[in-house]
């Protein structure tokens, strides 16, 4: 239920008085941004309150938080000098509020806290395209067109994930999330040539942490098998694919997901009838971790969202 807080009266307001990187910045806004839908809803875990560009805003790179619109840079990535932009993370001190925000967390928390980060490639996107893009033209072109710049951009940004999501785990994360949500973009030869090993990388580098490592994106339905080949223990599964179809290409790991957002904007016996049906899909099969197909809309009843949580927890009773 990743954007939960937005469709939360209470995180509505302290947007209102303090800036996305105001409250990034403040370990104490951020322990209470994180905890608000944790206290409302009743869910199973908490996802911590940041962004996937917050490595690149920690090492100076120069981008806003536009309300309404997501992650805009002043300056895009354009050539091989842009590299030098992207200098290494040193975690202790750059991230040094949200560590110390997730160490404040795991003392108030009574479930789980998920921490993240962005995948190369959805990073590189954002950085290519100076902002979100329908298309990603830009960033595909870069791609085909200068593999191996576009491979040196991703193992710079890899660089960056891999070093934030070791320090989240040092500061007490339970486990990670990498989200490559605009991977579903790419045909799956261009995935697995020119993003897989990157991701894997990542995925590769947390494995004597100890961690579950989940792997997420959209539209995805098309790359599952070899999302599962990157190596995380759990990939998710947006509402597009059949979450049976999606697991059997997935093979032998757990999945997340996968109810579609919108429903939850029906009357509740929809919405109850739609959370039956991934249930069912999912089959009482062990290490189904129940979900959204990608985040909640800013629209979103949160009472709908309790009484989910609600329902979904009344089926499950008793499973492991
Ligand atoms: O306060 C605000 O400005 C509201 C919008 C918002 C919020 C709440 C943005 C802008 N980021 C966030 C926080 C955030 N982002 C979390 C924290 C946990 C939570 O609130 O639930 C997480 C896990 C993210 C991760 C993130 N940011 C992803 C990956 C997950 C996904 O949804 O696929 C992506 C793609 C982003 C970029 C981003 N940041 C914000 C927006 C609106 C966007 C998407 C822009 C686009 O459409 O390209």
């Amino acid at each position: 239920m990743r954007q939960a807080g937005r469709s939360l009266p209470e995180f509505r307001a302290l947007r209102e008085r303090h800036s996305f990187f105001d409250v990034v910045r403040s370990p104490e806004l951020t322990a209470e941004v994180t905890l608000q839908p944790v206290r409302r809803l009743g869910v199973d875990a908490a996802i911590l309150f940041s962004d996937i560009v917050t490595p690149l805003h920690a090492i100076g790179v120069d981008v806003e938080m536009r309300p309404g619109v997501g992650p805009v840079f002043a300056e895009p990535f354009r050539s091989e000098d842009d590299l030098d932009r992207l200098r290494p993370l040193d975690p202790e001190s750059d991230l040094a509020p949200v560590l110390e925000a997730v160490r404040i967390l795991v003392t108030e928390l009574d479930v789980p806290l998920i921490g993240f980060a962005g995948a190369p490639f959805t990073m590189a996107a954002y950085l290519v395209e100076g902002g979100p893009s329908r298309d990603y033209a830009r960033t595909k072109a870069l791609m085909i067109g200068a593999p191996d710049l576009f491979r040196r951009l991703l193992d710079r940004l890899a660089d960056l994930s891999l070093a934030s999501l070791r320090a989240q785990v040092e500061a007490g994360v339970a486990a990670v999330q990498l989200f490559d949500s605009w991977a579903g973009a790419l045909h799956p030869r261009h995935y697995a040539d020119h993003v897989l090993p990157t991701s894997a990388r990542v995925l590769g580098g947390l494995a004597d942490l100890d961690v579950p490592r989940i792997h997420f994106g959209v539209t995805t339905g098309e790359l599952l098998g070899l999302m599962a080949e990157a190596g995380a223990d759990v990939v998710g599964v947006d509402w597009r694919t059949p979450l049976d179809r999606g697991w059997a290409r997935i093979g032998d790991r757990a999945v997340q997901g996968n109810l579609d957002p919108s429903v939850l904007g029906a009357p509740w016996p929809a919405v109850a009838a739609e959370a039956d049906r991934v249930l069912e899909a999912a089959g009482g099969r062990p290490g189904h971790v129940f979900n959204l197909g990608h985040g909640v809309l800013p629209d979103t009843d949160p009472d709908t969202l309790a009484r989910l949580v609600d329902h979904v927890h009344e089926r499950t009773e008793g499973r492991a």
